[in-house]
């Protein structure tokens, strides 16, 4: 049976400061996204863009000093309904952002459709501030914490009121950047964190094979793909570039191999600035590491 994917874009620049992420959708279907995964055999629906809010239309700082909290609120309900009926309908979703304060939609319309669901984080940041902690106000660093259910109620009870998370059955890769206190949340958290310097000292391989055994109780796999986690020398159109990241050949190797395991059900790609970015580089390298996860190989 062929697998079909559809493709969901969420212009969503709500959750940091810089403007440009809400254009990631148009930019990542520019480079060709759909004609690509046809190519690999699959069948491609794309089921348009959820519909945000821009900034100027909306309160700027919500309660707390976080920015446009009901604004991304709602646009995170609207993802996750439409990711839920997605799984539904047996589709593998891939939801294009826009900043990562959408997995808080996504994951929640994951699990709603399709239960338990082990969660790859891939990322130059932990997002894993809450109000209290974040430096910025900006949602975009808090999403995993809302995940856990640490944070504003009105965002942990996107898509229900429990948390749709436990630190257990989460695995980040590619962390370089974390603020005092989102630092000591996490090591406190008990989920499993591989900075840079463990994919340095172990190689990429290792780590993401230890990651894969770490979430062995969960067959169902969600990758959250923020591409800040490549060097910027790679992809420099994000938002929030972290200099130290991964190599072109190291990210490829971790799709590959997360491809290998079979158990990927649905994948978020986030941060990408076009505004930012080098004729469409970063979006191009988007939708080749897309493809190495739905399992192009060379040979
Ligand atoms: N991202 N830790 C910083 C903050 O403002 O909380 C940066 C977060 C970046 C989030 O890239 O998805
Ligand atoms: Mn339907
Ligand atoms: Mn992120
Ligand atoms: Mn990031």
């Amino acid at each position: 049976m062929r697998r079909v994917v559809r493709i969901l874009g969420v212009p969503m620049d709500l959750g940091q400061g810089r403007r440009g992420v809400d254009m990631g959708p148009s930019a990542v279907r520019y480079a060709g996204l759909q004609a690509r995964l046809e190519g690999l055999g699959y069948q491609v629906e794309d089921g348009g863009n959820i519909i945000v809010p821009v900034p100027e239309e909306v309160r700027a700082v919500g309660p707390g000093g976080m920015r446009h909290l009901e604004a991304v609120a709602e646009a995170c309900e609207r993802v996750f309904q439409a990711v839920r009926e997605t799984v539904a309908d047996g589709r593998f979703p891939i939801i294009l952002g826009g900043d990562h304060s959408i997995a808080m939609g996504t994951i929640a319309g994951v699990i709603a459709a399709a239960g338990p669901t082990g969660v790859l984080w891939i990322d130059a940041h932990g997002d894993f501030n809450t109000p209290e902690t974040s430096p910025s106000g900006n949602i975009h660093g808090m999403p995993l914490a809302h995940l856990v259910g640490r944070g504003h109620p009105r965002l942990i009870q996107i898509g229900g009121p429990e948390p749709k998370l436990r630190p257990e059955q989460i695995v980040l890769i590619g962390v370089r950047s974390l603020d005092p206190e989102e630092r000591r949340a996490m090591a406190e958290s008990g989920m499993l964190v591989f900075t840079m310097r463990e994919i340095d000292e172990l190689g990429i391989a290792t780590v993401v094979r230890q990651a894969l055994t770490r979430l062995k109780a969960w067959p169902r796999l969600h990758v959250s793909l923020d591409l800040d986690v490549l060097d910027p020398q790679v992809a420099p159109g994000v938002g929030t570039p972290v200099p130290g990241g991964l190599t072109y050949r190291e990210a490829h190797l971790m799709m590959e191999i997360l491809a290998d395991s079979g158990r990927v059900g649905s994948v978020d790609v986030v941060e990408i600035n076009p505004i930012l970015d080098e004729r469409n580089r970063t979006a191009e390298l988007a939708v080749e590491l897309l493809a190495s996860l739905l399992g192009q190989q060379i040979l």
